[in-house]
């Protein structure tokens, strides 16, 4: 059975993931912070590491802990990320930026990194966590944003330097998910919830199995990319300010 590691595994769409492709038959590896919200996703099939994916020591500790079975991977998911603050980018803080440019951008590419010469001798696949963000800009979304347009970006360029290996990348671009990421966003939770109803959202389940299918597509087919809105989601006219 193929083997993924699942980052950003304790809620949301990691954690569906992690649900979908363990009864699909997969080894999953599952990580992130929060051992105890690991714990309960733990299966014959199903492995879990905690650490923060922006330490590479705890990272690599981690790794090398896995037992046999659990070591080589066919597909990594570069679920894990966070998006801090709503304010525009001349209120916002450099703290919540340089938190999202760590964890969104430096970490993905460090265990994109590290997994990429196993993922070439297995023909294996990544599939990163982009968003619509990365595309249209919209009041607040500035380095959160931003960071989405790097993994995009760099999911197409991967594509090219593993031209010829076998190798599949894609960039999974989804807008309104209700998980914890506007808890996360903002602190809180009444705001989430305001921002989520009526509006029928897209579930981390919707999300977990399109990833499915974009990772048990035939091995000569590449989703390069893949946009979801909810149907209630769309777009708006450009601002226009007057003076
Ligand atoms: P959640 O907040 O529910 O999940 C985020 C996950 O990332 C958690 O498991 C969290 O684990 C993990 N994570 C965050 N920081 C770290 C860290 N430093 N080290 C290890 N793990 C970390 O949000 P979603 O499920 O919605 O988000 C998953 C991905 O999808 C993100 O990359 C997000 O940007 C992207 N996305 C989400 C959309 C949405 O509308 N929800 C839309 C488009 C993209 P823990 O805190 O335990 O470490
Ligand atoms: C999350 C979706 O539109 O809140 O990436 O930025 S959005």
């Amino acid at each position: 059975m193929p083997t993924a590691l699942i980052t950003g595994a304790t809620s949301g769409i990691g954690e569906a993931c992690v649900l979908a492709f363990a009864d699909a038959g997969w080894n999953v590896v599952a990580t992130g912070r929060r051992a105890e919200r690991l714990a309960p996703l733990e299966r014959d099939n199903v492995r879990t590491l905690a650490f923060d994916i922006r330490d590479e020591e705890a990272r690599d500790a981690a790794l090398d802990s896995l037992p046999e079975g659990f070591r080589e991977f066919d597909l990594l998911v570069n679920n894990a990320g966070l998006a801090l603050g709503l304010e525009p980018a001349q209120a916002a803080s450099l703290t919540k930026w340089k938190t999202m440019i760590d964890t969104n951008v430096t970490a993905l590419v460090s265990i994109t990194h590290k997994l990429l010469p196993m993922l070439v001798a297995r023909k294996g696949a990544i599939i990163n966590l982009s968003s619509v963000a990365a595309t249209y800009p919209y009041p607040g979304g500035n380095v959160y944003a931003a960071t989405k347009a790097f993994v995009r970006q760099l999911s197409l360029d991967l594509r090219a330097d593993l031209h010829g290996t076998g190798v599949r990348v894609t960039s999974i671009e989804p807008g309104m998910v209700e998980t914890e990421f506007t808890l996360v966003r903002t602190g809180s939770q009444e705001t989430s919830d305001k921002l989520y109803g009526g509006v029928n959202p897209m579930t981390a389940e919707d999300i977990a199995e399109t990833i499915l299918w974009v990772a048990t597509l035939p091995p000569h087919l590449n989703i390069n990319s893949l946009e979801l809105m909810p149907v209630n989601q769309s777009w708006q006219a450009f601002a226009i300010h007057r003076e």
